[in-house]
């Protein structure tokens, strides 16, 4: 059995990159080379580079540990990208040029991204990785970012990166590059542009800050497609599509979206040719998919655990908890300003979520909800109390979020979660078992998912009744008489 590499001759049914990938210089820094990035982000960039060419293929950074290099370096960095829908399909991706990591990773990142060559910087780095607070600015308070303030010569975290390399263009007198967040945060470039302008001015001063404000670019983006963590079938299916061992494949569904503000300082791939749509402003694309995609996910992330649904699949393949999928999603489709047809969004995602080839883990989803659920449940839930919609829909979201944190194992102790504010939270619900306590208690840490309006008044009543039902009776309870009266 041998290795995918850049010599393995086209095999299989997968198809193969239908040009030469070593002939392409790269032009981007990928920061956080996850699973998501590898389905999304590589594999349109791999299609512009099949289809126009262009010295624009990527070099990924692993900022966390080394496993993903160590698969893809001795496979040239191809990797097969499979998507399971009705039916399975495969293809090799050769857009990623190199992968960074190990002890050292800072510096290489850092000499990647000054060199002239990279014109773009890219990054999913999930929510926590930005070192943004909910509200949008710099958070000094993040570890690596206090740790980056301390020592800006020698960063570690994405906005001391940025800013460093940023100062060493500047200091040899290289254009700025676009910086391009693929996270799930509304405003993500909006955001993290302040937030790399105010640490440049902490740090390096106000000269660079103003430097960057006049030419680097943020574009903000709207992301989309579900990749579950890869398993050992995703390998053998690679091994039969392929013909070879590919021990870095990632598999994802058939849809995929990118929408992204058209506003580069130094060029971009040819993605326009590639599905990707370019606009004047993000911004409702983006809350539609955060609010409606991201906000049913979280919520039945944290109901499927309560109710012993491990895949977001096996949520949807219960007709009682699926009905409250679906009224969560119409609950959320408020978003202004769009020409697109919100119910049909909202049926096309019910029957993403039910995909049968897709094991997309509810513990998956469930990690760093303090990091998700502001702009996901908390900003709508919000609007629709001011705007006087439907609002049950969220409040089951957040008691379910309440009742997941305050789970008990058999000897009474609290389960761990994970989230960066897993330790802080502990300690607040502490001993309280009744649902008034927790919420208070939680509200204490997270004022930014449960502020005043949400923790008391008529929807925190409603919080607290759904959440005293979860304990008392069970979440499999709760969702039978919640989806009888939604119905009703
Ligand atoms: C999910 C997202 O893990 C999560 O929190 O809601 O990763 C989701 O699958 C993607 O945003 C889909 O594009």
């Amino acid at each position: 059995m041998t290795r995918l590499s850049a010599r393995s001759e086209p095999q299989g049914a997968a198809a193969w990159p239908e040009y030469r990938p070593e002939d392409h210089a790269p032009g981007i820094v990928h920061l956080g080379l996850g699973n998501f990035a590898r389905a999304h982000l590589l594999a349109y960039t791999d299609r512009a580079l099949a289809l126009q060419g262009g010295d624009w293929r990527v070099t990924g950074v692993s900022l966390r540990g080394t496993s993903v290099a160590e698969g893809l370096m001795p496979q040239d960095g191809r990797y097969t990208l499979i998507t399971r829908g009705a039916e399975v399909s495969a293809r090799v991706i050769g857009a990623l040029a190199t992968v960074l990591s190990g002890p050292d990773v800072g510096a290489q990142a850092l000499a990647a991204m000054a060199a002239p060559g990279c014109r773009i910087v890219s990054l999913t780095v999930t929510e926590k990785g930005y070192g943004i607070t909910s509200a949008g600015g710099l958070d000094p308070d993040h570890p690596v970012v206090r740790a980056d303030l301390a020592r800006p010569d020698a960063p570690t975290g994405v906005i001391g990166l940025i800013t460093a390399a940023l100062a060493a263009r500047r200091a040899a007198s290289v254009p700025p590059f676009t910086v391009l967040s693929c996270d799930n945060l509304s405003h993500n470039g909006a955001k993290l542009r302040g937030a790399v302008l105010d640490f440049a001015r902490r740090a390096h001063g106000s000269d660079l800050a103003d430097w960057i404000a006049a030419g680097a670019r943020f574009p903000s983006t709207m992301v989309d497609r579900i990749t579950p963590a890869p398993t050992p079938e995703t390998t053998e299916t690679a091994l039969r599509l392929t013909g070879c061992q590919d021990l870095a494949a990632v598999e994802t569904e058939p849809f995929s979206q990118w929408v992204i503000e058209d506003d580069f300082s130094a060029g971009r791939p040819a993605w326009e040719q590639t599905g990707v749509l370019f606009v004047q402003d993000v911004a409702p694309y983006e809350q539609m998919k955060l609010r409606m995609l991201n906000g049913a996910h979280s919520m039945l992330a944290y109901s499927g655990q309560l109710a012993g649904r491990a895949y977001v699949r096996d949520v949807m393949a219960d007709p009682t908890h699926a009905t409250l999928v679906r009224a969560h999603l119409a609950a959320a489709a408020t978003v202004q300003g769009l020409s697109l047809d919100l119910a049909a969004y909202a049926t096309a995602l019910a029957e993403r979520f039910s995909n049968p080839a897709i094991a997309h883990a509810t513990a998956q989803i469930a990690m760093d909800g303090t990091q998700k659920l502001p702009q996901r449940v908390t900003a709508p839930a919000i609007e629709a109390l001011e705007a006087g919609t439907p609002v049950r829909p969220f409040a089951f979201a957040l008691a379910s979020w309440l009742a997941w944190l305050a789970r008990r194992d058999a000897a009474g102790k609290l389960v761990p979660v994970d989230d960066p504010k897993a330790g802080a939270l502990a300690a607040a619900i502490g001993r309280h078992t009744a649902a008034s306590d927790i919420l208070s208690a939680v509200a204490g840490v997270c004022p930014d998912i449960l502020p005043p309006k949400l923790s008391s008044g008529p929807f925190g009543m409603a919080l607290r009744e759904l959440l005293g039902m979860i304990l008392t009776e069970g979440m499999q309870a709760l969702i039978a008489r919640e989806a009888l009266a939604q119905e009703g």
